[in-house]
């Protein structure tokens, strides 16, 4: 399988709670390579570009708001199936439906604030990265436990 890159973002609502690092140490025990990482405030432009496909949504207005309330840990993870696998960590969108283990099961109730967002494709993955980060904001690096992760 080839070696994807995906975009996860932590919501505001994640970061006030105070669960970045045990979100962050999911996506590293799991095993993926975090290349992108940066924390900001999202601008409405910037919301309203990502939530593009959502806008004509009885929800794009409260989605929009909350998205841009606080600050939010934006991500770029790289690793063989990491759009899918991410996916299956976060859990289903809607989290009472998510299960235990998942992100999203474990830690949120309500569609409205689900705590993180993973791209749900290739396309959307490619979109939501440089709509997010430069290139040069990426970095290609080798961690040194990589052959005990990847057999080749
Ligand atoms: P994101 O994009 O945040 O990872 O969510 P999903 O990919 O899992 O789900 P989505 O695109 O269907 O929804 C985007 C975003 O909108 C919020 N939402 C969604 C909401 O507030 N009310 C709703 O009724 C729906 C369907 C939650 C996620």
């Amino acid at each position: 399988m080839d070696r994807e890159k995906t975009f996860i973002a932590i919501k505001p609502d994640g970061v006030q709670r105070g669960l970045v690092s045990e979100i962050l140490g999911r996506f590293e025990q799991k095993g993926f390579k975090l290349i992108g990482l940066k924390f900001l405030t999202p601008s409405r432009e910037l919301a309203e570009q990502h939530y593009g496909v959502h806008k004509n949504k009885p929800f794009f207005n409260g989605l929009v708001e909350f998205i841009t309330s606080g600050p939010v840990v934006a991500m770029v993870w790289e690793g063989e199936g990491v759009i899918g696998s991410a996916r299956k960590l976060i859990g289903s969108t809607k989290p009472l439906e998510a299960e235990p283990g998942t992100i999203r099961g474990d830690f949120a109730v309500n569609i409205g604030r689900n705590v993180i967002h993973g791209s749900d494709g290739p396309e959307t993955a490619s979109f939501e990265i440089s709509l997010w980060f430069k290139d040069s904001e990426l970095t290609n690096w080798t961690p040194s436990d990589e052959i005990w992760r990847l057999e080749n």
